[in-house]
């Protein structure tokens, strides 16, 4: 067997946990199922609709010029900024129409072998609440701005959401080798933080960056991250910041060959090959990168975030 996925996984139902497995232990609230789905959606405060109103206007500042075409395509393909946090029935309806892609709610962080079987049958799990007006800049759980917003918009794209369904179905192959860690960084250099090259120049598609105010900016123009072409094995070998800046950003060329790279290699044997933690740290530059920008890292060099470092 080869390739990202396990082939021959049946998805219809959540299957049990493989023996062995090491998962984070959450606490699942009382009203939710195995699914981890909230029944419904919130009913959101008139406020609550002022912040995903306010959150997209500022976006829309930062994003024409410096987000992918895919992604301005789909904000507009799915009308996100007619007003008000969108309702994912409709919401799903539309993209359903386009992809067969739904969005469903969910409380909070939900376990990784829950999540990655949402997305192997085409359903992305979103956060039902919106963040409160005192943390707009800054949450550390996705909220459904962040979601919403920086993740659904993608999934109008077909190759970028068959790559999608493709990571979720990895994940179980993932965690019967215990190499969640790997997989999670393949996830965060492309679906979060990932830029790819279009004829125009560098733009970003991860939802890190695009749901942020600062971050576009940062990856695409500062002098201080690393810019590398992305290879799969190379990213996955590699640590990344959860709360910060991230020191290099992985380019791809198009979606077509970021599921390329994920489908045609060999993932049992990468991760036989694969130690239990990261090989490079976030900010290495290593021999065999395509470099397009190496980075002065100034903005880490300095302390990052935590000591207040400016990101220009
Ligand atoms: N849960 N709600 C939610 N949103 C995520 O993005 C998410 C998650 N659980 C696990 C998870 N992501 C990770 O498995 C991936 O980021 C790799
Ligand atoms: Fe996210």
């Amino acid at each position: 067997m080869s390739g990202l996925s396990e082939l021959d996984a049946d998805f219809t139902r959540l299957p049990a946990l493989p023996a062995g497995v090491f998962t984070a232990p959450l606490q699942r609230p009382a009203h939710v199922g195995e699914d981890w789905l909230e029944p419904r959606q919130t009913d959101y405060a008139a406020d609550d609709h002022r912040v995903w109103d306010d959150l997209f206007a500022r976006q829309m500042h930062v994003l024409p010029g410096r987000a992918a075409t895919a992604f301005l395509k789909g904000l507009e393909r799915l009308d996100l900024g007619r007003g008000g946090i969108p309702d994912f029935a409709r919401l799903s309806a539309e993209l359903g129409a386009l992809t067969g892609w739904s969005v469903v709610p969910v409380p909070m962080l939900i376990p990784d072998h829950v999540f990655f079987w949402h997305l192997a049958n085409r359903r992305f799990p979103a956060g039902n609440f919106i963040r409160p007006r005192e943390r707009f800049d800054y949450i550390e759980e996705p909220d459904v701005f962040h979601d919403v917003f920086g993740h659904v918009p993608m999934l109008t794209d077909p190759v970028f959401a068959d790559y999608m369904q493709e990571y979720g179905r990895a994940g179980w192959k993932a965690m019967r080798y215990n190499r969640l860690k790997a997989l999670g960084a393949l996830y965060w250099y492309t679906v979060e933080f990932g830029l790819i090259r279009e004829a125009a120049g560098l733009r970003a598609y991860g939802a890190g960056i695009l749901s942020g105010p600062a971050e576009a900016v940062f990856a695409l123009e500062a002098q201080s991250p690393n810019r590398i072409m992305l290879h799969v094995d190379r990213v996955m070998r590699t640590d990344y910041a959860i709360d910060d800046l991230q020191p290099t950003y992985f380019v791809i060329e198009s979606f077509a060959d970021l599921y390329r790279q994920t489908v045609e290699r060999d993932f049992d044997r990468l991760y036989r090959g694969l130690g239990a933690g990261f090989t490079y740290a976030g900010s290495a530059v290593i021999d065999v990168d395509d470099v397009l920008h190496r980075g002065t890292l100034e903005y880490h060099l300095r302390g990052g975030r935590r000591s207040g470092a400016s990101a220009d």
